[in-house]
């Protein structure tokens, strides 16, 4: 059943236009691969979903990766959300480079306003652009792809939006940052092994709390088949069409935009438990392992709810339409 967010009318007479925003919405910085895989398209999908509802408001969004179609098909999504102003910014160094299955076609089928990859700025700049906006502490930073831009900032110097280092100004205005990424208690998963130095030195050295979405969370979780009773209009829909012909698909990305806007306030505690007190250690090949300690900033999420009724809640918001169409 689709929800309608249009403003509505309540028993008072009392006009409200956005009825689940009982808090500030929570800032975030969505980090993506948006090329191997569809569920960077979901993820992104479910976080506009979020925004409409005044629940989450998006900073800016990155591409970690070198597919010259990545970063247009994202800016397609933010567009036909009606938020194509939303500052993207692109790897410039060494990264990642594969073949995507919809990412071309997006951007040659869908409304967007970026040109070419070529013609975003530097990932890292925007990063610290919009991040010294920020109150401090506040803005909590998903990543859902390879670690390549999270290293970058890190080792940024200061520049003309900031003097702090990339680690002083993460320290400062990040309140947390939740990464779809790493198997738990150990394993070896995508976009750890994927650029396994950038891993290892992201998970290192980022200054905040840290959660992690394990591949065994979102691997149980099944989305993307509902898209098929959506108009061919919507972006999101052709996406998981080019991918696989609209099956279902794991939902990994998508656990980790969902825990990052309504989970770390305890939000989710029916749906996830966390396993706190840690550290996680990200070795030379990639492959991950976790070491208790009490003094440790790292968490992890461990499946409590039927995964069923996840992929219900996400596929809600997965289906829901821009406000302004
Ligand atoms: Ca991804």
């Amino acid at each position: 059943m689709k929800t309608c967010y249009l403003p509505l009318v309540v028993t008072s007479l009392v006009l409200v236009s956005r009825p689940l925003a009982a808090k500030p919405p929570v800032p975030v910085i969505f980090d993506t691969d948006m090329m191997t895989d569809v569920d960077d398209v979901g993820a992104a999908a479910v976080l506009h979903a979020l925004a409409n509802r005044g629940e989450a408001r998006i900073v800016a969004v990155g591409v970690c990766v070198k597919n010259p179609w990545t970063p247009l098909c994202l800016d397609v999504l933010n567009t036909y959300f009606g938020r194509g102003d939303i500052p993207l910014g692109v790897v410039r160094g060494a990264a990642r480079n594969e073949p995507s299955k919809y990412a071309e076609a997006i951007a040659r089928e869908f409304p967007h306003r970026l040109k070419s990859a070529a013609d975003a700025p530097d990932v890292v700049a925007v990063y610290r652009r919009m991040l010294a906006k920020q109150p401090d502490a506040s803005l909590v930073f998903i990543s859902v792809g390879q670690l390549t831009n999270l290293r970058d900032l890190l080792q940024s110097p200061g520049d003309a939006a900031s003097d702090l280092s990339g680690v002083e100004l993460v320290e400062k205005k990040v309140r947390a940052w939740v990464c779809m990424g790493g198997a738990f208690p150990r394993g070896r998963e995508y976009n750890l092994f994927d650029d396994a130095p950038a891993a290892a030195y992201a998970v290192k050295h980022w200054p905040t709390p840290v959660v992690f979405s394990g591949f065994e969370i979102g691997n149980e979780i099944a989305s993307g088949a509902i898209l098929r009773n959506e108009p061919k209009t919507s972006p999101v829909r052709r996406a998981y069409e080019l991918y696989d012909g609209l099956h279902d698909r794991q939902s990994w990305d998508l656990t980790a935009v969902l825990y990052a806007v309504r989970g770390l306030d305890g939000g989710l505690a029916d749906m996830w438990d966390i396993h706190r007190g840690g550290t996680l250690e990200v070795k030379a090949d990639g492959s991950n392992q976790w070491h208790a300690s009490p003094a440790g900033r790292h968490a992890y999420l461990v499946k409590k709810m039927p995964p069923q009724k996840v992929a219900a809640v996400l596929e809600a918001l997965m289906i829901e339409r821009p406000l302004h169409k």
